[in-house]
């Protein structure tokens, strides 16, 4: 009897058969093309075992008779569990939280004056990336609004290799030196004895490490800053870090800092917010990510370099070799020279983000190392850790590691070899593989490390300017606006005021001083205590067993220079001046008037915002004029924590009812409390905290107080145009004060 191989089932094309081309973007590049032979959707196909045989019945495993023993025979049963059972692989050590996106990077002009990279040359060259954003302390299923460091970690699939920037969205570090490392995360991870706090910096263990570290405290000042509760990855800045170094074809060398600058500005949401958003969505930056990108609104940031000159080495106060340092703007300009565009979703997590294996030191010609002592440890560790994670030394055949470039040399085996080598000679020199693989010249593409003079004596001390731990701290303080200065002082009383141990909170305190005395004081305030603690010296308690505790201690940089403030530290002198794909929330109910609804979707959508209607019931509702209006969410389901802005339109029968619904009007006062843009038309506007619309809707649009609009049901558009001049200004901190008294 002849078997029927296939179903009849209408063909589809293998490249668009999943969900990629609707909700992953839908652009290519050479990556993609080459991911495209891994890729695999079952669409149209029969189920097989691993080994290709189809499979009858996947319901019921093989018994004994239908009330029977299964029976060990069963091969299909045996291989579906045994593969489940090995689904896992441990999570990463650091960085386990993370989202990730597909894109191309492209340069603006030839850096050849700076660089031999070649995909640092041609404009009109796309080179595929793949980028990850995570944060730091948390498990792979914590929040994503976890107050942290976010990694930004960007792979570039070169011609002449991988390339891969493995930055954080903070320029600075904790620590200078890589073998403190392992001490700062055992330090920030959940306490050993119980495993708590998840994702979360506020206890003993860290702050008694950190209050010990004086050279943590420039990184403390960013992480306490609202920069480490992004309100999207599409908002962050990225860093590089450390110095590296650029190289040219005439073998000249520069230093050069990397920049990510965000095309959208960079933006921030307030502790109280991340502290909701963890419990409504902790998949908020997540999926944000993804949405976006899935609508096609891509994500953009442009490359920013800072380039000092050899000779300028040593012409800073402090030492470009240190990572607790940045340089400031003001003195080196950031010259943006490419753009990063992310537009396509991963088609799969596990075999994409989570496989992905980056390294600082993977690097193409023209991208060099320095010998920042933190850079230099981590060149160790990134390919060290990967034999764990990903199960042996083959990680770089897995899909997503694999360069664009070709790859032959003699390595050889191991577990989960993918290549099939045909040569017999996999050793060098050799007569028998024809002398191949052959290395390459230096003007065929060979890499060729810079070099750099060395022949000091070996000693584990550090530079002397290291020992300058204050001064740029300060610095960054002191770059801050009051809002800013504010929320520092208020995420210092929140870790400090989880701790269980008085004499750490105390010594941090002291600490703090150090930083500024305000700064200190206002903190000392909150936590209730009388003064500021001194600190017991020595300030530095990471000396060696026979270091002189006075040559450790930190010591300020005699500059006559010194910068007073730096603008690009602050985050209130960001792009301010789109709301493209903000989201904001309708607020209604049945009732509402449903021309003021349409009115303004359309003005936000031409915008590029995004209009999502919120009812205290799904389905839809009865508008005026008896229109039908679907409803995106149900109160239920969000909170306003969830959007940038919300509008609450006219109608009698729906404002009553939002005005009798706790969590309507809860929603619109955390709107409010978060200084967030807030419209409101004819009768909505006594939804509005203060309002309660005793003095009803205002005869023309206002702005009734900073980035709180409101106006009368015929001029909807105007309120709408009003309304997205507030979101781009993001937040209205002038509010902050008064929004401290609004219930929410
Ligand atoms: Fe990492 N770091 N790190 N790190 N790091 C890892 O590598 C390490 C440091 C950064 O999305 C690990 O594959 C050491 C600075 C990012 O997959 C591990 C030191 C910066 C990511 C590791 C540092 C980073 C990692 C864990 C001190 C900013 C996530 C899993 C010497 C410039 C990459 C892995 C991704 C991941 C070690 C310090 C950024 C264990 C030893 C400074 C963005 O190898």
């Amino acid at each position: 009897m002849a078997t029927k191989r296939r179903a009849k089932q209408p063909k589809r094309d293998k490249t668009t058969d999943d969900n990629s081309t609707h909700t992953n973007g839908n652009t290519t590049n050479d990556k993609l093309e080459a991911l495209q032979p891994f890729r695999e959707s079952g669409m149209d196909e029969t189920l097989t075992t691993n080994q290709g045989t189809r499979i009858n019945d996947d319901q019921n495993s093989l018994k004994a008779g239908a009330r029977g023993p299964s029976l060990l025979e069963d091969f299909i049963l045996r291989e579906k569990i045994t593969h489940f059972d090995h689904e896992r692989i441990p999570e990463r050590v650091v960085h386990a939280r993370g989202a990730a996106a597909h894109g191309h990077f492209r340069v603006y002009e030839p850096l050849s004056r700076l660089t031999r990279a070649k995909f640092l040359q041609d404009p009109a060259a796309k080179t595929p990336v793949f980028v990850r954003f995570s944060t730091v302390a948390g498990s792979r299923g914590s929040s994503d609004l976890a107050r942290d460091v976010r990694g930004f970690a960007v792979k570039f699939y070169t011609e002449e290799g991988n390339f891969d920037l493995v930055g954080n969205n903070i320029p600075v570090f904790f620590i200078q030196d890589a073998v403190k490392f392992p001490d700062l995360i055992h330090a920030v991870k959940p306490e050993p004895h119980h495993e708590i706090p998840q994702a979360a910096s506020a206890h003993d263990t860290f702050w008694d490490f950190i209050s010990l570290m004086p050279e943590s405290m420039h990184m403390i000042m960013w992480v306490m800053s609202d920069r480490a509760i992004p309100r999207s990855l599409r908002m962050m800045e990225g860093f590089g870090v450390h110095t590296f170094r650029l190289v040219n074809e005439r073998d000249e060398s520069r230093f050069v800092k990397f920049h990510w600058k965000p095309l959208l500005g960079v933006h921030s949401v307030l502790w109280d917010e991340a502290l909701k958003i963890s419990g409504k969505d902790p998949d908020f930056h997540r999926r944000d990510l993804w949405e976006a990108i899935a609508s096609g609104a891509y994500a953009e940031w442009e490359l920013g370099l800072q380039v000092i000159e050899e000779k300028d080495e040593h012409a800073f106060d402090f030492d470009l070799l240190d990572p607790t340092k940045i340089v400031p703007e003001e003195l080196v300009p950031v010259q943006r020279v490419g753009r990063l565009t992310l537009d396509r979703n991963p088609d799969n997590f596990f075999a994409e983000t989570e496989q992905v294996a980056f390294h600082p030191g993977h690097v193409v010609p023209g991208i060099d190392f320095t010998d920042d002592p933190l850079l230099q440890g981590r060149l160790f560790s990134y390919t060290d850790t990967q034999l764990t994670r990903l199960g042996g030394p083959n990680f770089h055949e897995i899909p997503i590691n694999r360069p664009v470039a070709p790859v032959h040399n003699n390595q050889r085996d191991g577990l989960m070899r993918q290549t099939i080598s045909t040569s017999h000679a996999s050793y060098a020199p050799n007569t028998l593989g024809g002398g191949c693989p052959f290395q390459a010249g230096a003007r065929m593409g060979g890499f060729v490390s810079y070099p750099e003079r060395t022949g000091d004596a070996k000693t584990r001390r550090r530079g002397e300017k290291f020992f300058d731990h204050f001064s740029q701290a300060t610095l960054f303080w002191n770059s801050q606006s009051e809002t800013e200065k504010h929320h520092i002082v208020h995420a210092l009383r929140f870790e400090l005021g989880k701790l269980e141990t008085g004499a750490i909170r105390e010594r941090m305190v002291g600490m703090l001083a150090n930083v500024d005395r305000t700064l200190a004081e206002q903190v000392a305030e909150g936590l209730g205590l009388p003064a500021i603690p001194a600190v017991e010296p020595p300030l530095n308690r990471s000396i060696p067993a026979d270091g002189r505790p006075e040559d450790f201690e930190p010591r300020r940089a005699k500059s006559t220079s010194a910068l007073e403030r730096s603008a690009a530290l602050s985050m209130a002198n960001t792009v301010k001046d789109t709301a493209k794909t903000r989201k904001v929330a309708i607020l209604a109910a049945d009732g509402v008037d449903a021309a003021a609804i349409e009115t303004m979707k359309t003005a936000l959508t031409a915008a590029g915002a995004v209009a999502k209607v919120v009812a205290p019931h799904g389905g839809t509702l009865s508008g005026t004029r008896g229109v039908k209006i679907a409803v995106d969410f149900s109160l239920l389901t969000v909170g306003s924590v969830l959007f940038d802005a919300v509008f609450v339109p006219g109608g009698v029968q729906s404002v009553k009812t939002l005005k009798a619904d706790a969590m309507a009007v809860l929603f619109v006062n955390e709107a409010y409390k978060h200084c967030k843009a807030l419209a409101a038309t004819g009768e909505g506007i006594a939804l509005l905290p203060h309002h309660n619309g005793a003095r009803g809707a205002p005869a023309t649009v206002e702005e009734i107080e900073e980035g709180v609009v409101g106006g009368g049901d015929g001029d909807v558009s105007s309120v709408a145009t009003a309304l997205l001049k507030a979101i781009a200004r993001h937040r209205a901190w002038s509010r902050e004060e008064k929004g401290q008294h609004v219930p929410a």
